[in-house]
């Protein structure tokens, strides 16, 4: 008798950025570059993280702009539509549903541990508002609405990733099973760009120097310029040591790049002198950003397309969360018959 296949089913991936500004090589080494790679083997959801961004005051119409632009700039990195479940976090309002159930799962001890939170209210000290506090409560959301078992991130996010879990453990001994535990896939070149102009802490997109990070829009010329700029140090000689942390930032940058091991690249540039590593390293960015910013701007001129990405990509998304929150309201004591 013939045998039935049987479909073994994909583990899931969920991730996003959040659209304060436009994005930098830190955002694609550590996070975007990995969804790409991610998306064919696993059932992908990739979303636009707009509510995150108003923790910290946003111009309305710059923001629903920037949304669909980071959008359209997830398909030219390669995100096909077809392959993952592309939307925009506030299309699907049951994040914020399942917010407030998993904001009284979570300790103000937990929260106030988290180094972002601490970060960013030392640099908004005139906002230090709720949302910028609960944060990783709705980060939790996002990740379990969707069951998801693996959350590519930068290094920054493994905290939030951890905390995520440790609601998520919370809630399932409490009301019984509901959520899938995530785990946090962090890469293990490019986890953590550093500034040009500050090789101590991590490339931002907010940066209020442009200097000190590379947007990937960038022109290739802004790119040689502010490479050409980075800060490194007095010894000259190119070894992979997190120590000097402006040489080993421009070689994590290049090889991150290219695929390779901090240690081949470091091998590759021996008795090479900073210049070369700087015009090199250069190089591969601009080769890596080019076909992407090209097929970006041909992107931003398909309006309708785009928005017909952006309406599928919500409907898909919420008939996948819609499942968790009916499962979830129920667990809690909520008559969950009309959701
Ligand atoms: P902001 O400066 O507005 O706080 P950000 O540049 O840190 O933002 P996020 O939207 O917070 O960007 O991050 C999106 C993703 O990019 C996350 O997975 C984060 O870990 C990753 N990421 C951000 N900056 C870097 C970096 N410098 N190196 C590696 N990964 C990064
Ligand atoms: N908090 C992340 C962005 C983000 C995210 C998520 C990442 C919002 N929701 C869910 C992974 C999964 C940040 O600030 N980088």
């Amino acid at each position: 008798m013939e045998q039935p296949i049987t479909q073994v089913q994909k583990k899931t991936v969920l991730s996003g950025i959040q659209p304060t500004s436009r994005l930098t090589l830190g955002n694609y080494l550590g996070a975007l570059k990995n969804f790409v790679a991610m998306q064919e083997d696993y059932d992908s959801y990739y979303m636009v993280a707009d509510m995150h961004a108003i923790t910290v005051r946003q111009n309305a119409s710059e923001l629903r702009k920037r949304s669909i632009e980071i959008l359209a700039l997830y398909m030219a990195c390669g995100l096909d539509p077809e392959k993952s479940t592309l939307f925009i976090q506030s299309h699907v309002p049951e994040h914020a549903m399942l917010n407030w159930l998993m904001c009284c799962n979570t300790y103000m001890g937990e929260l106030s541990r988290m180094t972002q939170f601490k970060d960013k209210s030392a640099k908004h000290a005139d906002n230090i508002n709720a949302g910028l506090f609960t944060y990783p409560v709705l980060m939790a959301c996002d990740i379990l609405l969707y069951q998801a078992n693996y959350i590519p991130v930068g290094a920054d996010q493994k905290q939030h990733v951890e905390l995520t879990r440790d609601i998520a453990e919370r809630f399932n001994k409490a009301y019984g099973d509901t959520f899938t535990i995530p785990e946090p896939f962090i890469p293990k070149v490019g986890a953590r760009i550093m500034s040009l102009q500050d090789p101590t802490s991590k490339m931002s997109k907010s940066d209020p120097n442009p200097n000190g990070y590379i947007s990937m829009l960038d022109e290739p010329e802004v790119i040689v310029k502010k490479l050409k700029r980075a800060v490194t140090d007095s010894e000259g000689e190119i070894t992979p040591n997190p120590e000097r942390a402006g040489v080993y930032n421009l070689l994590s940058i290049y090889s991150a790049c290219l695929g390779k091991t901090i240690e081949e690249t470091a091998a590759e540039f021996a008795g090479e002198n900073y210049g070369t590593l700087k015009t090199r390293t250069a190089d591969a960015v601009v080769s890596m950003l080019e076909p992407i910013q090209a097929e970006y701007k041909r992107l931003l001129s398909e309006k309708d397309y785009l928005g017909e990405v952006i309406r599928n990509g919500a409907d898909k998304a919420r008939a996948r969360a819609v499942k968790t929150v009916r499962k979830a309201y129920h667990k809690v004591g909520f008559d969950s018959y009309k959701l």
